[in-house]
């Protein structure tokens, strides 16, 4: 079994490795030729909402210079880069008049990948919005946001379609209806459980639009979506935190993976929430739960789930961790990275097992995974051990998922570079390459260096590397 720390993990020949990123967190450039406003653009406008009052609006300049990053890609041996499309760059109000130069500019970048031997991985939405869209109609609070999603995804995919094979529509539905409209701590910093519901409804529905348009496209292109997804388990083993953890795994992940693989909300959570529940329209359901390609698997930690009978509708909330004293840290034996996320490796072997059982044997690319530490520029290195282990107690329960016949296909380090970490600003690095945020300096971390040697070494034991 692969999970033996003395072994090299070893994967199928065709297993792909890449890193992911998103345009919002990495490119800057937020009004360059044409581009409109995005709600991030406006969101870190209003101050007090991102640490250090932070913004995009330079965030790694890779708008300006893709280059020096695809030469680190190329000497770490990726096979794929995932990136994001920013939606106001291609049609600056969110519908209507197109903008040329931001189309121009994703040409350029797949050109340069393949150029480089690497296959790009498309997310389409990864949270940044177009502000026009949120102002004139609310967003996906509106079900017409869905059709207009639809019609970017078309257009988007009649450029680049005859070079990108592999489309992600939605980055983590979850988090941006939960975080931007039942919390209010993402844009459009949202706090209402009627639109929240609504954005839930109409992003899987945006899905399934823009699945049909591309793959009316071309029958070839690979589509699917990627979900944050995490076991859920209940603090202690009693009856009352069993059943809060069944709701939690509803709330977390089976309102999505019921709705997108068997066509259906989850019960007991949708009776729970009848006093908020969307227009859900004859044939939308269908449309949601359509044959999608591949699951994309965002995977970082688990979370634990009680019993607590005031909590309204729920009567069930996430167990509240010690507050740390400083936040990567280390409870009665048990990791915590600098999110104040537990370090569970086991949560994503428990994940892919159960996928398999309970929603058949779908591809899985594992497009996130990755931890922030304070990392540390020491005579030019980074020793992030840390990130390093991280990353290969990951990896050992993917291969030892895949020895067990789930059908994982690639995996995505978050993130090739740091960048902005939405409501944390910069200060949680998530990269393989440090980024110095003043002069742009990149300087490759020890975990960089490892997951190179280890691609090296699955390609001499004859990976192809390629999806
Ligand atoms: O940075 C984010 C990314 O945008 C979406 N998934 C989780 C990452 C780490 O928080």
């Amino acid at each position: 079994m692969n999970t033996d720390l003395n072994k090299d993990i070893v994967f199928p020949a065709d297993f792909t490795f890449g890193t992911a990123t998103s345009a919002y967190q990495i490119e800057g450039g937020w009004n360059a030729d044409g581009k409109g406003p995005s709600i991030w653009d406006r969101f870190t406008r209003s101050r007090g909402k991102i640490d250090g009052d932070h913004n995009g609006e330079v965030a790694c300049n890779t708008y300006h210079d893709f280059q020096t990053d695809i030469n680190f890609m190329r000497d770490l041996g990726l096979g794929a880069y995932r990136f994001s499309i920013s939606w106001p760059r291609i049609f600056p109000d969110g519908r209507g008049a197109v903008n040329q130069a931001g189309l121009d500019y994703y040409d350029r970048l797949v050109d340069a990948l393949l150029a480089a031997g690497i296959t790009p991985f498309v997310t389409l939405f990864h949270w940044d919005l177009p502000w026009a869209l949120q102002s004139d109609i609310g967003g996906f609070g509106d079900r017409d946001c869905a059709y207009y999603f639809a019609d970017y995804a078309e257009l988007v995919a009649s450029r680049l379609g005859d070079r990108v094979k592999h489309w992600i529509t939605i980055n983590e539905p979850w988090v941006y209806a939960t975080l931007g409209h039942l919390l209010g701590i993402h844009a459009p910093g949202r706090r209402n459980p009627w639109t929240y519901l609504r954005v839930v409804h109409h992003q899987l529905l945006a899905h399934g639009l823009a699945t049909l348009r591309l793959k009316g496209q071309d029958q070839e292109f690979q589509v699917g979506i990627s979900l944050n997804l995490m076991p859920v388990h209940p603090v202690r083993d009693t009856k009352r935190d069993r059943a809060a953890a069944a709701l939690g795994d509803q709330f977390f992940n089976r309102l999505y993976l019921d709705s997108l693989l068997y066509g259906i909300y989850p019960e007991p959570l949708w009776k729970k929430l009848r006093l908020f529940h969307p227009t859900v329209r004859p044939g939308d359901m269908q449309i949601i739960s359509q044959p999608m390609d591949f699951m994309g698997v965002n995977y970082y930690t688990r979370v634990l789930f009680q019993n607590a009978w005031y909590v309204p509708f729920y009567k069930a909330r996430p167990a509240v961790l010690p507050k740390p004293a400083k936040l990567e840290f280390s409870l009665n034996g048990t990791l915590f990275t600098q999110m104040g996320w537990e370090v569970y490796p086991a949560g994503i072997m428990e994940l892919l097992c159960r996928l398999k059982q309970e929603y058949g044997n779908i591809p899985i690319y594992i497009t996130e995974n990755g931890a922030a530490y304070a990392d540390k520029i020491v005579a030019g290195r980074v020793h992030d051990t840390n990130r390093q282990q991280y990353l290969e107690q990951h990896l050992r329960q993917i291969a030892a998922a895949v020895e067990a016949g789930v059908d994982v296909r690639g995996y995505f380090v978050w993130s090739l570079i740091d960048n902005f970490e939405w409501s944390f600003g910069y200060d949680k690095r998530f990269g393989l390459i440090h980024v110095d945020f003043q002069s742009q300096q990149r300087t490759i971390k020890d975990s960089g260096i490892w997951f190179r040697d280890l691609i090296r070494r699955q390609k001499g034991a004859g990976n192809s590397n390629a999806p």
